[in-house]
């Protein structure tokens, strides 16, 4: 696997990891505002970044490279809404979008036909990403300020749950 490549995939591993660590700072945000089901949606949320980390890590063993591990970054820990949580969300996935386009150039100049094959199931992915926490945050923004109706969202939050996907 070309060295720049095997590089920016272990840089992607760690935004990955981040992402997870990220999410788990606004399940535990959750938790404590008694809202467990937005807890639920981030808990998922953390195991679909994990399964991310664990493609491009796998991927990089079936190529013959190495996985060199870097220190992951504290995430934000306060919160003041749930509004803002998925605002940062959206903001957080679109910047992943980015570094995903970008890893994407990095194979295509090394002319590497498997990684870019690869990489389109993320790109993919961060579409389904960006629409799903889009969708969220437009609910939230209708219940902003009827505690029932963000109930009954936290109740339909509930309901989802993490099917490991099938990466590339
Ligand atoms: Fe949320 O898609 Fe990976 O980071």
């Amino acid at each position: 696997m070309d060295k720049k490549l095997e590089q920016a995939f272990c840089e992607q591993i760690n935004k990955e990891l981040y992402s997870a660590y990220l999410y788990l700072a606004m399940q535990a945000y959750f938790k404590e505002e008694n809202l467990e089901g937005f807890a639920n949606w981030m808990y998922v949320q953390v195991q679909e970044e994990l399964s991310h980390a664990m493609g491009l890590y796998n991927y990089v063993f079936e190529r013959g490279g190495s996985v060199e591990l870097m220190s992951i970054d504290k995430p934000e820990l306060k919160f003041s809404n749930a509004i803002e949580v998925f605002e940062k969300v959206l903001e957080h996935e679109k910047y992943v979008t980015s570094l995903i386009n970008d890893l994407t150039q990095v194979a295509e100049d090394v002319k590497d036909r498997a990684a870019i094959s690869l990489l389109g199931w993320y790109i993919k992915e961060q579409v389904e990403e960006e629409a799903n926490v889009s969708n969220v945050l437009g609910n939230l923004k209708l219940a902003q300020n009827d505690p029932r109706a963000l109930l009954l969202l936290d109740r339909e939050l509930a309901a989802r749950t993490f099917v490991a996907p099938v990466i590339g």
